[in-house]
Order: C-alpha cells, then structure tokens, then sequence
C-alpha cells in the first residue's frame, strides 16, 4: 500500500468515525447560555461524550429556539426532537404524578426538595412518563416561584382580581384562582410584552428567570411568596431512546444524573446573583404573609390529588424529613 493509500484509508475511517457519532438536540427556554439548566446539560453532555468514547454528544438550543415548552414535548413525543429540558408544569397534564412536585407549599424548604427527588418517590415520578412517550432523565431546581407585578402583594386581599400569568397547566390555573388572582396561561416568551402592555399585572417566577426574561424591566414588585418549588425535568424522547443499546441508555441516564450537583451548584450561584442584578435594576422585595396564601390552597389539593396514588405519593412526601 503506498503512503496515499493509506492516507485515504486513514481519512475514510475518521470520517466513518464521525458518522456514527450522535449529537442529540435538546431545547431550552432560557436566553442566557449560562443559565444553569443550560450550562448542566452541557456538562452532560461532556460526561457522554468522554464515557462513550466520542460516539454521543448534545447541542442545546436555547433561548426558545426550537419552541415553546408544550411545543417542544410534543416533539420530542414523535421522536423529532431528541431532549428538552422543560418545567415540570407543562408535563403535569401528560403524566398525573408530575403534578406532586409542582403543588403549591408542598416542600418545606430546598433540602426536603433535594431529598425527595433524589429518592424513590422522585424516581417513581421520573418514571411515571415513560408510558407517554418520555424517559425523565433527572430533576433540575429551579428554587421557589414567588409573584411579581406593578403592585406590591403583601396579603392574600393584594392578590385578588389581578391578572396573573401562569404556565399552561390546569393545576396553575387552580393555584392562582385560589389567590383570588385571573388566571392568564401564556407561554413565557410571551410574558415580558403581556407586562409591558398591561396584557397581564403579574407574573410569578424565581428570581433567576425574574432577571433572565428581564421580567424586572417591565415590573418592580417581587412579593417573596414562595408559593411553589416545581422543579426542572430533563426529558428524553422515549421514541429516540428506544433505538439505543441498553448499555448506551445507561450511559445517558448516569451522565445526566450526575449533572445534578453541578447545576445545584449552579442553580444556588445563580439565585444570588440574580437577587443582586434585579435589586441593582430597581426591583423591590416584598416581604409576603405566606400563611395565608397557604391557607388558600386547600382547595388545590382537594381537588387535584384525587387518586389513591397522588395522596399516597403526597402523604409520601410531607412525611419525609
Ligand atoms: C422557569 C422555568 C422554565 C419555564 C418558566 C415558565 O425554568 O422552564 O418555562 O419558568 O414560567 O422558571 O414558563
């Protein structure tokens, strides 16, 4: 074989290489590329790629680019998009189990949060949308959900006939009514003009997408309401990881869950620089009498864990320590 010869040789296998190597797409809202669930799945991604020896490796596409949360899911349940990194709160129609995480004052802090998704009733949770289409590869946090608008909301009274912003679930709906707000489900990329415009009065979120959606631009009252903990998912379309080896889908599982600590990492660096840029913006924080918002939500539960499983899975988790 001449020297040519192996270099054509030698230039087909690189190219042979590289053909078999998967980059899988996953979308994600969040406009700045360090936000945490982004730069998270960019780590697992580098863990993929090192543990299958450059055969898997994941581009994510942020800022909304391939859609909007529900969007999104329904890509990924036909297979035509690889990951998404959503809320919970959209799932929460799909799969019922969902819904536990994302009930309001259900957590008593982040560490009973922490604790919970990181054993069995996170797990079964995860598990419980693989029959709809999706393999739930980790939780994300994504802190406490707290109200912000135009005005100041100190008591439950404050809240009454505002138009508050919600995520596109049925639940959501539930919790903000049951503040006595006007429940408004949009879309996020569609909030910052609803405020502007006076669409909306109100929205509610972390405080690091309070900032990132520049949300404190248009309002300046975050009212640390602290109403709801629902956390991030990691989703893979069941259809895409179906066709993959079993020791490949565990690679995929094990890289994802241990970019848990790094975005908690993240996630806690991210809340606190956040409080600092909306504060330096303007915003003001607004201590709330949160007792009485809780007290509003008896109706949430009573109507929304309805099946022996939600109040085992609930009962579940307000007994954990
Ligand atoms: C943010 C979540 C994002 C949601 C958004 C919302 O990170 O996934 O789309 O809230 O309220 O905290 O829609």
């Amino acid at each position: 074989m001449t020297l040519i010869h192996k270099l054509v040789l030698a230039a087909l296998a690189a190219c042979a290489a590289q053909a078999q190597a998967l980059e899988f797409r996953s979308a994600d809202v969040h406009n700045a590329d360090d936000y945490p669930t982004v730069v998270a799945v960019k780590q697992m991604s580098e863990l993929l790629a090192q543990r299958s020896g450059g055969r898997y490796k994941i581009k994510v596409f942020n800022k909304g680019a391939l859609g909007t949360e529900k969007e999104t899911i329904d890509q990924l349940k036909i297979g035509a998009l690889d990951m998404a990194r959503v809320n919970i709160s959209p799932m929460n129609a799909i799969c019922a189990k969902t819904q536990v995480p994302t009930l309001p004052f259900l957590f008593r802090s982040v560490e009973h949060m922490r604790q919970v998704l990181d054993g069995p009733i996170g797990e079964e949770i995860l598990k419980s949308c693989e029959d709809k289409g999706f393999v739930g590869l980790a939780f994300y946090d994504s802190g406490a959900r707290s109200i912000y608008g135009r005005k100041a909301i100190k008591t439950a009274a404050d809240a009454k006939g505002i138009k508050l912003r919600v995520q596109q679930s049925d639940l959501w709906v539930a919790v903000a009514a049951a503040m006595g707000a006007n429940p408004t489900p949009m879309p996020i990329g569609e909030v910052y003009t609803g405020l502007k415009t006076g669409l909306i009065d109100a929205a509610e979120n972390n405080l690091p997408s309070f900032e990132g959606f520049k949300h404190y631009e248009a309002v300046k009252f975050f009212s640390r309401t602290e109403h709801s903990m629902a956390p991030e998912m990691l989703l893979m379309s069941k259809k895409v990881f179906d066709k993959l080896p079993p020791a490949d889908q565990q690679l995929i599982r094990a890289a994802a869950r241990e970019s848990v600590a790094f975005q908690r990492r993240k996630w806690d660096e991210q809340e606190a620089k956040s409080l600092a840029a909306v504060q330096a913006g303007g915003a003001q924080i607004v201590e709330v009498d949160k007792a009485a918002f809780q007290a509003a939500m008896a109706p949430v539960y009573a109507k929304f864990v309805n099946t022996p499983d939600l109040q085992r899975l609930v009962k579940a988790v307000q007994d954990a320590k």
